[in-house]
């Protein structure tokens, strides 16, 4: 057994306390009590028929997401009487935020950026460490912890990351605030996943939100949504952290040999079912 002091008992660290404290951590490979300090606050939307996918997800986040951290779920909703109820283990809770409900599901994209932003200035700026945007039809399977953590955090495509660059369904219109030109890109990142520290994670929401409504003016919509401007974002300003698939896997894809361990995957839908209005 290993016991250390924490920096927090020594003042020669200083400010850089919380940032030299993670690599410690998993150095170590276990929880001591100032992990405990690091609050991951977690945005979820579940409008209209996403409800469903609480559940599931917030079971086996509590099984898997941040065991030992101080973790903040934010729960958006238009449905708050049908967000199941769950045991949350120590330092953890929920806050549900009632949302209006969709009027055309491509609002979507647009409204989750916008609420993030808001969120971040209002409320989490200085209150949380890391904050993390994760869909909400997905399942925990394995340990997700602080290897995860970073400035800005990014995750590949499950069905895309063994593509080559002029594969990857950037934007491809010149017209679109998302546009991406075929010489460009590092990888092409899936949409479900975001995060980071607070200032970064509000300077893309912001961006991407910006973008956006540029694009609504010129009556353009990027092929995949915010998941294309997040690909412009990430190209110009880098994640400091690129998630393997294992954090975003999907439950239709075979897992490749080389794969030893999915942690966090998209569930089968039925797309007719939880889409009411295509
Ligand atoms: C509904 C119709 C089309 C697209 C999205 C929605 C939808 C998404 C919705 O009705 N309610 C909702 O809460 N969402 C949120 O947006 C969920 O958190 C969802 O995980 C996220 C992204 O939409 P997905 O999961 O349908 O997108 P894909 O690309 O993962 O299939
Ligand atoms: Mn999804």
């Amino acid at each position: 057994m290993c016991k250390r002091t924490s920096y927090s008992d020594d003042p020669s660290h200083g400010d850089s306390r919380l940032t030299a404290d993670i690599p410690v951590n998993i150095q170590h490979g276990k929880l001591n009590s100032s992990s405990k300090n690091i609050t991951v606050a977690t945005t979820v939307f579940a409008l209209g028929k996403y409800v469903r996918f609480l559940k599931v997800f917030l079971e086996s986040a509590e099984q898997h997401f941040m065991v030992g951290y101080t973790v903040h779920y934010y729960l958006f909703t238009d449905l708050p009487d049908e967000v199941p109820d769950v045991n949350l283990g120590k330092g953890r809770r929920l806050t549900v935020i009632k949302t209006p409900s969709l009027k055309r599901w491509q609002d979507m994209s647009q409204r989750r950026m916008e609420m993030i932003e808001k969120l971040i200035e209002e409320e989490l700026m200085f209150r949380v460490n890391y904050i993390f945007s994760l869909d909400v039809d997905a399942k925990f399977h394995a340990h997700w912890g602080a290897e995860s953590l970073g400035d800005l955090v990014a995750v590949l495509h499950p069905w895309l990351f063994g593509s080559s660059r002029e594969k990857f369904t950037y934007e491809r219109r010149p017209e679109s605030q998302a546009y991406i030109p075929l010489d460009k890109g590092d990888y092409y990142y899936e949409g479900a996943v975001i995060g980071g520290r607070p200032d970064k994670v509000l300077k893309l929401a912001k961006t991407c939100r910006m973008q956006m409504e540029m694009d609504q003016a010129n009556q353009i919509e990027a092929v995949w949504q915010e998941e294309s401007h997040l690909n412009k974002y990430f190209l110009y300003n880098k994640p400091t952290k690129v998630l393997s698939p294992e954090y975003l896997w999907n439950d239709q894809l075979d897992k490749p040999s080389h794969m030893k361990v999915v942690r966090f995957s998209q569930v089968n839908k039925n797309y007719a079912d939880v889409r009411p209005n295509p």
